[in-house]
């Protein structure tokens, strides 16, 4: 639960189900993401690429969870697991408009 690129993911990591379905990728491009909202299954990953040519930092939010994904560089992917149901905002620390939904069934 300690391995560096996943320390702020810490308390979800410790929820994650054994079994994880295959991530979805979702694009941020043009300072958007390339999803407004999506549906995923308990115990799936959503990896953030970062399309565009300036730096973004995920932040999600929600069911009492809060993820800062740090600073992601152009062309860097981010992989953030989604392990408790419920309903999760998405958003750039850097682009505030930039927004969307994460439901986690
Ligand atoms: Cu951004």
């Amino acid at each position: 639960m300690n391995r560096k690129s996943t320390v702020l993911l810490g308390a979800f990591l410790l929820a994650l189900p054994a079994l994880a379905g295959e991530a979805v990728t979702v694009t941020q491009k043009g300072l958007r993401f390339s999803e407004s909202a999506l549906t995923v299954d308990k115990g799936q990953a959503i990896s953030f690429m970062n399309d565009d040519t300036t730096a973004h930092n995920i932040t999600v939010s929600g069911e009492g969870v809060s993820i800062n994904g740090g600073l992601q560089a152009p062309g860097a992917s981010t992989r953030i697991p989604f392990s408790k149901p419920g309903v999760y905002a998405v958003s750039c620390g850097i682009h505030p408009k930039m927004k969307m939904t994460v439901t986690v069934k």
